[in-house]
């Protein structure tokens, strides 16, 4: 199957927007901790991980539809972490995605209580999806707060954290990024992929597959960083020297890092030869995420 993978993620970006207010009018909280959620949630993001779990489950003959609560939960869980990793006790960022940040367009304790808020209803939003059953529900929640909590995510934050005063190596920041970004992703995919009716053999296969993609995403994010920032061009990689946060480029050079991202891409399609998709989605995604320019 030919698929137009611009295309493809405009429709399903549209298709994720419209059900996305739903869910937030519908929770039982004060206006405004409901607008502070509403906020974040509706702030520009790409919807990447909620795209990549509708073509997931899409690739395993699943209707796209039905992971649309379980991505919701998803979202919320990405948009909680992006808001309080905002905060001053964290990056101490005003802007994102060219917006006031959370805790600038409303207060600190409003930022953390919608983060916590966001994280808390993700767990509402599966455990009442009534197109569920229950060991659904069990299995999709036991990996969901294990991909965020402190054995996933969470954790990946610290150490992201403790490196930025130590330096680290190369596995080292894999490691970090595994956790910290790679987790979520794996998420989306596994978790599409289940819902969808993969077999646990073509799960693990796609557990391999998306931790690369996480990586993948991750090397070009900090590529992006050094290639779009005015300030940084021409100047030698890891210049800035108000910044000791570790990077891909900082570590290997913007060519290594690049070198290193081609590495990943081979191996994320080697792992997905495994997974016995039909159509060729995920891999377009893959040279789609590797080449992104935003
Ligand atoms: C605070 C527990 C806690 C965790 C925060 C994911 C994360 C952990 C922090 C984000 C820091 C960051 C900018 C990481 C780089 C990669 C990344 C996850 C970018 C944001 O994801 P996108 O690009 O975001 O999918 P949009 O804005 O499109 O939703």
């Amino acid at each position: 199957m030919v698929v137009q993978l611009p295309n493809y993620i405009l429709e399903r970006q549209q298709e994720f927007n419209q059900v996305l207010e739903a869910y937030i009018n519908r929770i039982n909280a004060p206006q405004r901790l409901k607008d502070s959620m509403l906020y974040s949630l509706e702030a520009g993001g790409k919807r990447l991980r909620p795209i990549l779990m509708m073509t997931s489950c899409e690739s395993y003959g699943g209707n796209a539809e039905s992971v649309l609560p379980t991505a919701i939960a998803l979202e919320f869980v990405h948009t909680y972490s992006l808001i309080h990793d905002d905060l001053p006790a964290m990056d101490d960022d005003n802007y994102r995605r060219g917006k006031l940040t959370n805790h600038k367009k409303f207060d600190e304790a409003t930022a953390i209580l919608a983060g916590d808020g966001l994280l808390t209803h993700s767990f509402t939003i599966i455990s009442t999806d009534p197109t569920l059953s229950n060991e659904q529900k069990v299995f999709l929640i036991q990996k969901l707060s294990e991909a965020s909590g402190p054995e996933g995510m969470v954790a990946g934050q610290l150490l992201d954290i403790q490196a930025e005063k130590s330096g680290v190596e190369l596995n080292e920041l894999e490691k970090i990024h595994r956790l910290k970004t790679g987790q979520l992703i794996i998420f989306a995919i596994v978790s599409g992929a289940y819902i969808g009716g993969a077999t646990t053999k073509q799960l693990e296969a796609l557990n391999k597959f998306a931790g690369y993609l996480g990586l993948i995403f991750q090397v070009q994010d900090d590529i992006l960083d050094v290639t779009g920032d005015p300030d940084l061009i021409g100047k030698p990689v890891g210049s800035d020297e108000n910044n000791f946060k570790s990077t891909f480029p900082k570590l290997l050079g913007l060519e290594g890092a690049k070198k290193q991202k081609q590495l990943y891409v081979d191996k994320a399609k080697e792992a997905l030869r495994h997974a016995n998709i039909k159509n060729s989605l995920l891999e377009e995604f893959t040279d789609y995420l590797s080449d992104r320019s935003y």
